[in-house]
């Protein structure tokens, strides 16, 4: 099809609590939403950015810039753009995966509109409700955590992961093991140890965590498959891995046993699903990570996170988790489930009234 136009919308949206993690505290998330247009036909993508490059590079300020100036033309200027043909058009432009990733979704949104099809049905998904894992943030003190994760509990989440940093790291395990035994329970440093921490992060293994997520540097991959030999915990990586390449190479280097599927970290749904597909054949679990989305980006997750090698819980909570006003109707997490999205398309679309609300910025591409 030949796109008529791109439109770039970012929204304020306050956080419920703040979000602490290694990396600083989030009290409002802004995202970008990407709306494509054909003839009267109408997709929806989600950029998961941050406000400033914390988590990787990028960030939205420069995800908007790059979509305005170089990715939205090359998609408006080509003759036939389909889900399949994104990433080919893109791949001149290096990097920027979360922009290529957000364009892609909103193209294949309006492809599977057309088509009545959901993503569920056209990635394959297995299931028609994935279990829903929270994540926790580092708290004031470990009593608030223990509250925190009590209510999560109470609520029915499936999983709780917490985030580690140093100073943070034994005493919040070692508590939430005290306070609820055997819950399945993970950690995430993004990033935050070197390997002189290798004995800090051995002490884990005494606490059956299901996995260590991201602890040292994201290009330390060498390093990591070095820090899995002194660990018995399974090490996860998220930064780290940003291509079906890159998951390739970890695996063989025995950096990662385990892999959180990020759709924007690495350049679309496609590729996320090529991931899942090289993890299923060498026996590396995954699953569905989370970059506090809106109803779009959650909705598509979740569907995702139904395909058969996403063995483990994923963070796909409960809209409620981060906002009180989602964009779409709300994600609800229910009996420990979010259930898959069966409309067409990769989710329920905005709501007219609260998109406007919401929305302080917008940029219309060609129209
Ligand atoms: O449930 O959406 C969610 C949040 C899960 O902890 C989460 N995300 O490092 O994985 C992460 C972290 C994150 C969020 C990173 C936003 C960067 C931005």
């Amino acid at each position: 099809m030949k796109l008529d136009s791109i439109e770039l919308l970012q929204l304020r949206m306050p956080l419920v609590t703040p979000f602490t993690t290694s990396f600083g505290t989030q009290t409002v998330r802004e995202p970008i939403l990407i709306r494509v247009r054909c003839g009267n036909l109408v997709g929806w993508g989600e950029c998961v950015t941050m406000a400033e490059p914390l988590y990787s590079s990028e960030y939205d300020d420069a995800a908007i810039d790059v979509m305005r100036r170089f990715l939205a033309p090359a998609l408006l200027t080509a003759d036939n753009v389909t889900a399949r043909t994104v990433s080919a058009l893109l791949e001149p432009f290096k990097g920027h995966r979360m922009s290529k990733a957000a364009l892609e979704m909103a193209v294949l949104d309006l492809e599977l509109r057309t088509r009545n099809q959901s993503l569920a049905d056209y990635l394959g998904a297995t299931r028609t409700s994935v279990p829903s894992g929270v994540s926790v943030g580092v708290q004031d003190t470990i009593d608030d955590l223990v509250t925190v994760v009590g209510g999560y509990l109470e609520a029915g989440y499936a999983r709780i992961k917490i985030k580690i940093r140093p100073g943070w790291v034994e005493e919040p395990v070692a508590a939430l093991r005290r306070e609820f035994g055997s819950i399945p329970l993970q950690v995430d440093a993004n990033s935050a140890f070197s390997l002189a921490d290798a004995a800090l992060l051995r002490r884990l293994d005494d606490y059956d965590l299901l996995l260590i997520e991201q602890p040292l540097y994201d290009d330390d991959i060498r390093q990591h498959a070095a820090l899995q030999r002194m660990l018995r915990t399974p090490l996860c990586l998220d930064e780290s891995i940003v291509s079906a390449r890159a998951a390739a190479d970890a695996i063989a280097l025995g950096a990662t046993r385990i892999i959180n599927i990020k759709p924007g970290r690495v350049g679309g749904y496609l590729e996320a699903v090529r991931i899942h597909d090289l993890a299923r054949a060498t026996g590396v679990g995954v699953w569905c990570g989370g970059m506090l989305e809106t109803g779009i980006g959650r909705a598509a997750n979740a569907a995702l996170a139904a395909l058969p090698g996403f063995t483990l819980p994923g963070d796909i909570s409960g809209s409620d988790r981060f906002y009180r006003q989602d964009v779409t109707p709300p994600v609800r997490m229910h009996d420990g489930v979010v259930d898959v999205h069966q409309g067409p398309g990769l989710s329920d679309e905005p709501i007219p009234d609260v998109l406007k609300e919401l929305t302080f910025r917008t940029e219309m591409i060609g129209g």
